[in-house]
């Protein structure tokens, strides 16, 4: 793979370097970093990446957030109440003791299931500086119980659930390059401009449309997706997929478009799913007019809509995770899967699996630092992570062991989590709470200890993006301060609590990256970290290829061997048999139904404070004119928003730019912090979590952030 184009970029390269950014955002992506005077002034693309893979301005800013004035560097005590936010600063030795001696305490006191660790998705795409590894395999040393970890993901906790049941199997994706081959593509709940699933998806669904082919999307937002990529755009009201679905469904039965061979050939289930949607069963049919009632999508445009996706083949339904971030979302993935299927569309190429593909297909051979170190048996315990707080309160589960401490790496659910003010309440309850972070967000803030990290662009790894490649992200700049990885914080506390050597198996962060490549499959080492870019070959690839190869020589691991529509299994562990639309419709008290999706400039929780974001990005309640009409909401008047959990104030933004009776708060705002005390009724931040509760949907116990019931009325 040597040209001579390399030698010549390699030599203007000396300030040059191959990066990737480790964040959970939905790209990972190819970067150059360019070094001068020993400071990052430029990020761009790798001029070695894949032909339509494109990082964005969060990767090309990146830079701007590690300079950032706010960021810290020095390891923090705390000096003041908890929600004083008030600190000293400290060196690393008497931080570290203090970190050490409380966890000893708390793990002697109350054993060590009492520390419960958040491994957000800070950092999520390496191969050795992983927060949620390196966390798991730190807390997993406390003693011979482990400790209390999180199950299930903020991010796809009813589709990680409901997966098994259909597939048996992870690798359900396809590679983006695929999709130049569909005929039509549904993006639904999908604003892959924003969100984008990987660094490709976007370029590859623009060129297939730049050649004809139609795109719909579905969403309650003419987001940018909408915008940029899509030929027609189908507001629905959230949460209410799953009746759209099964109308669509009930329309291709009645008529006749549906593929009965290959439903018989590949799955099992449809049967029941069918006589469900004719109203066979005790749910009423799934008649259009129906749906249309709990949609907002007439009833005629779901019948023209149902003809067109059944009579044009491949088409690729792609789903985002917010259709599943509902009540009853867990149906929602379940239905779509049964859509492709019932089209003949899985398997195919220009088809697509109908659930997120999102990294659902394996990248080239290459090793991540264990979670669990050899020789640790550690049982350990979990908790649903949209639970956290009613874990620490004691509502989770009665019988669990009192979780006294948290340890969070990547993690700020002070804001991330859902219902702001219990997640308050819930730190106040514990004994100790440490963080190792960039900045004092508001998890930092209420912390006792916060330790300072180093970014990305300090440290090697390799990064795994969503396709068929590997990205080397070398070491760009320095640590400021005294920031530290990670790994060599939690090694230096293991040294202290007596586990050093099994925490690090006598390896150093780097020791581990050398161990990982040599162990690889990437042939040429020294080429891959001078480039950055590692080629897995293949990039059309589609998911469970020996299946659709050879159903019944190679059966998926389901109990019939096939993909499963409706799954007996699924029903004991507490769903309907057949998928069905489970949704919940606002009531008089919160007429309004509120989106809290991703925003474009934050990944998540991050970059929620720097200034060319936040000036790009300004948070404001969406509202359409007429609710806003109805509510005499002015554009630009601050509003207080209310559900039945907690309240914000913010600026109304009017714009026909989402549907009538839907409101949109973008996920990932910081709740502001007051001097002494955090006053909830003077927050005008427009964090999104002061609204959303931690009723979980089941049975996934998974998260419900686009079921929210609000109402808005302009602030006094
Ligand atoms: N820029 C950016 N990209 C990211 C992230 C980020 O924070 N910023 N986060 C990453 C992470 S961690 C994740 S999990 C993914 C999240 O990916 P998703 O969960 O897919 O993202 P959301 O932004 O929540 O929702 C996507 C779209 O669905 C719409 N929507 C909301 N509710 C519904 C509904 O019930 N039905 C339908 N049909 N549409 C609905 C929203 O208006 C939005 O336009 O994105 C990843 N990518
Ligand atoms: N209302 C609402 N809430 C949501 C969502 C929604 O759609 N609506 N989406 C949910 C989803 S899908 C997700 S994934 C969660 C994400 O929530 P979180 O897991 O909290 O994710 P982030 O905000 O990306 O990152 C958390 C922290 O990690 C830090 N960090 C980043 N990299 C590193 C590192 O290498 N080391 C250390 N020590 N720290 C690091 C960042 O500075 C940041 O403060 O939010 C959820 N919350
Ligand atoms: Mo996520």
């Amino acid at each position: 793979m040597r040209d001579p184009g390399l030698a010549k970029w390699r030599r203007r390269a000396t300030k040059e370097i191959p990066v990737s950014c480790n964040k959970d955002c939905g790209g990972g992506c190819a970067l150059i970093a360019r070094v001068e005077g020993g400071r990052i002034t430029r990020v761009f693309d790798n001029p070695r990446r894949p032909r339509d893979m494109r990082g964005c301005v969060r990767g090309y800013r990146a830079h701007e957030a590690v300079y950032g004035p706010e960021r810290i560097t020095e390891p923090l005590i705390r000096n003041g109440p908890r929600s004083s936010g008030r600190f000293r600063r400290a060196g690393w030795e008497e931080a570290l003791d203090l970190v050490a001696e409380r966890i000893e305490r708390i793990c002697r006191t109350f054993g060590s299931h009492a520390v419960l660790g958040f491994a957000g998705s800070g950092s999520c795409r390496g191969a050795v500086h992983n927060t949620a590894i390196l966390t798991h395999r730190f807390l997993s040393c406390l003693g011979p119980d482990g400790y209390t970890g999180t199950k299930g993901s903020y991010s796809s906790a009813a589709q990680s659930f409901v997966l098994p049941y259909l597939f048996g199997r992870p690798d359900v994706g396809i590679d983006p390059l695929t999709l130049l081959r569909s005929r039509l593509i549904l993006l639904w709940g999908a604003n892959i401009v924003d969100t984008r699933f990987g660094a490709d998806l976007e370029t590859v669904v623009g060129r297939a449309r730049s050649r004809g082919v139609p795109v719909i999307a579905v969403d309650p937002r003419r987001s940018r997706t909408v915008e940029r990529l899509a030929d027609e755009w189908i507001p629905i009201r959230p949460g209410a997929d799953a009746a759209l679905m099964s109308a669509m469904l009930h329309t291709m039965v009645n008529e006749d478009l549906v593929d009965r061979d290959y439903l018989e050939r590949h799955t099992t289930g449809f049967e029941m799913l069918e006589s469900q949607l004719l109203g066979a069963r005790d749910t009423g049919a799934a008649t259009p007019e129906w749906a249309a009632s709990i949609t907002g999508v007439s009833a005629e445009s779901i019948r023209s809509l149902a003809r067109r996706y059944a009579s044009t083949k491949p088409t690729a339904l792609i789903t985002g995770l917010s259709i599943q971030r509902t009540v009853g979302g867990e149906e929602a993935v379940r239905l779509a899967v049964a859509l492709q299927a019932a089209t003949g569309n899985i398997g195919v190429p220009g088809g697509s699996p109908g659930c997120n593909v999102w990294g659902r297909l394996p990248g080239p051979r290459f090793g991540r630092i264990p979670a669990n170190p050899v020789g640790n048996t550690a049982a350990g315990r979990s908790v649903p992570v949209y639970r956290w707080p009613d874990a620490i309160l004691g509502n989770e589960s009665p019988t669990s062991p009192p979780i006294r401490a948290v340890y969070a790496v990547g993690a700020n659910y002070l804001c991330t989590g859902s219902d702001i003010t219990k997640n308050r309440r819930a730190f106040d309850a514990l004994d100790f709470s440490v963080c190792h972070d960039y900045f004092l967000t508001p998890t930092a803030r209420r912390c006792d200890v916060v330790l300072p990290a180093t970014t990305f662009l300090e440290r090697d790894d390799v990064v795994f993006p969503a396709g068929n490649y590997l990205f080397y992200s070398a070491r760009a700049v320095d640590p400021p301060g005294a920031a530290r990885d990670d790994y060599d914080i939690f090694a230096e506390l293991a040294g202290r609590l007596g586990f050093h050597d099994r925490f690090t198996e006598g390896r150093s962060s780097s020791d581990w990256l050398d161990f990982l490549l040599k162990d690889s499959e990437v042939g040429d080492i020294e080429e891959f970290i001078a480039c950055g870019v590692y080629d897995g070959g293949d990039h059309e690839r589609i998911g469970l290829s020996s299946f659709f190869a050879d159903p019944t020589g190679s059966p998926l691991p389901t109990p019939s061997g096939k993909i499963e529509l409706a799954s007996a299994r699924y029903a004991s562990a507490g769903g309907p048999e057949a998928p069905v639309y489970r949704g919940v419709l606002p009531d008089r008290a919160y007429p309004l139904m509120l989106v809290s999706p991703h925003a474009r400039y934050r990944i998540n929780s991050q970059n929620a404070t720097v200034e060319w974001a936040v000036r790009r990005e300004p948070q404001r309640l969406v509202i359409h004119p007429d609710d806003a009409a109805a509510r005499r909401v002015r554009h630009g008047a601050l509003v207080v928003v209310e559900s039945e959990i907690g309240a914000v104030s913010v600026e109304a933004e009017v714009t026909d730019g989402i549907m009538p009776g839907v409101v949109c708060l973008p996920a990932g705002m910081w709740p502001a912090a007051e001097p002494d005390g955090d006053d909830a009724r003077a927050d005008r931040s427009g964090a999104p979590n002061y609204l959303t509760s931690t009723e979980p949907t089941m049975p996934s116990r998974g998260a419900r952030t686009h079921t929210v019931f609000v109402d808005v009325r302009p602030a006094e």
